[in-house]
């Protein structure tokens, strides 16, 4: 039996020269594209079909963009928007990070992007192999990257080399596995028994004499994984309680390399 359609679309973003046509070219084992050491040799988004263990991919590379303010001349521009378009269409995005340049400021815009697009993300160091390192090198590396990028700690990282081949075998396979945890679907009892459990641990504080109440709550998406609580009154619905909330999701599901979303709906309710 062949496994269900499931990895669509990849795309590679990161800054000029990180070595995403590369990547590519290691992916397909071919030259199928060009690369050069000349920051923005390429300026379309190219998408290319292939298959890997019977699964078929389709994976985009990007022009890398530069800083916004620098960016002069129209075909510039439309190369970024094309990259953007790329993200759009995509379950996965491979963010490349240059090992010798740590995390930059547009590496974190690029990266927000997907994020508030609800993509699939994995952050892939690349040029490991330019790097000096003893054993506690990567540790501190992917410190430093979670560091920079607080806001999706849900995201795991993987440190390649596109010149020598280290580790890319093993990029498709974290592919599937993100892209499965991007669609993941809970079941709504399985989930309103967790909901309860967690509000009977830790109670929602009163606000002035008021508590939050959650009636129920439902997965209403994936890609990514969207749930809806119900609650007596949206106010009451504190940041801290969202996050204990999240938190809770991530504990029971993972839902490792996706954002989740949460939404809180009131629902009009008979006094008691
Ligand atoms: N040492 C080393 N060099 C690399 C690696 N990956 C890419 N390079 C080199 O970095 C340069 C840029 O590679 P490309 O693959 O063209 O980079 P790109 O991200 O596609 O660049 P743009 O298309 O200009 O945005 C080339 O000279 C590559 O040979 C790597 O893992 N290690
Ligand atoms: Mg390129």
């Amino acid at each position: 039996m062949t496994k269900p359609f499931k990895s669509g679309f990849i795309t590679i973003v990161g800054r000029p020269n990180v070595g995403k046509s590369s990547l590519v070219n290691y992916l397909l084992g071919e030259e199928r594209v060009i690369v050069s050491d000349i920051p923005g040799t390429t300026r379309d988004a190219i998408d290319t079909k292939f298959e890997h263990d019977g699964k078929q991919y389709i994976i985009i590379d990007t022009a890398g963009m530069r800083r916004k303010g620098r960016i002069e001349d129209l075909t510039e521009q439309y190369s970024v928007i094309r990259s953007l378009r790329a993200i759009d269409r995509s379950d996965v995005i491979l963010m490349l990070i240059d090992a010798t340049e740590g995390v930059t400021e547009q590496d974190k815009r690029i990266v927000g992007y997907a994020h508030e697009g609800g993509k699939g993300i994995i952050l892939v160091v690349n040029k490991w192999d330019l790097i000096e390192k003893d054993d506690k090198t990567m540790n501190l590396f992917e410190k430093e990257i979670r560091e920079q990028l607080s806001f999706m700690q849900y995201a795991p990282t993987m440190f390649i080399s596109a010149k020598t081949g280290q580790r890319i075998n093993k990029i498709l396979e974290l592919v599937d596995f993100v892209a499965e945890q991007h669609s993941t679907r809970i079941l709504t009892s399985t989930l309103n028994e967790l909901v309860r459990e967690w509000v009977y641990l830790n109670p929602p504080p009163t606000d002035k004499g008021r508590r939050l109440k959650i009636l129920y709550a439902t997965q209403a998406g994936v890609k990514p994984p969207t749930f809806v609580f119900f609650v007596n009154d949206h106010e009451l619905m504190h940041f801290s309680y969202r996050r204990y909330l999240e938190n809770q999701l991530r504990e029971s599901f993972g839902f490792e390399g996706s954002p989740i979303r949460i939404v809180v709906r009131q629902k009009d309710e008979k006094r008691e």
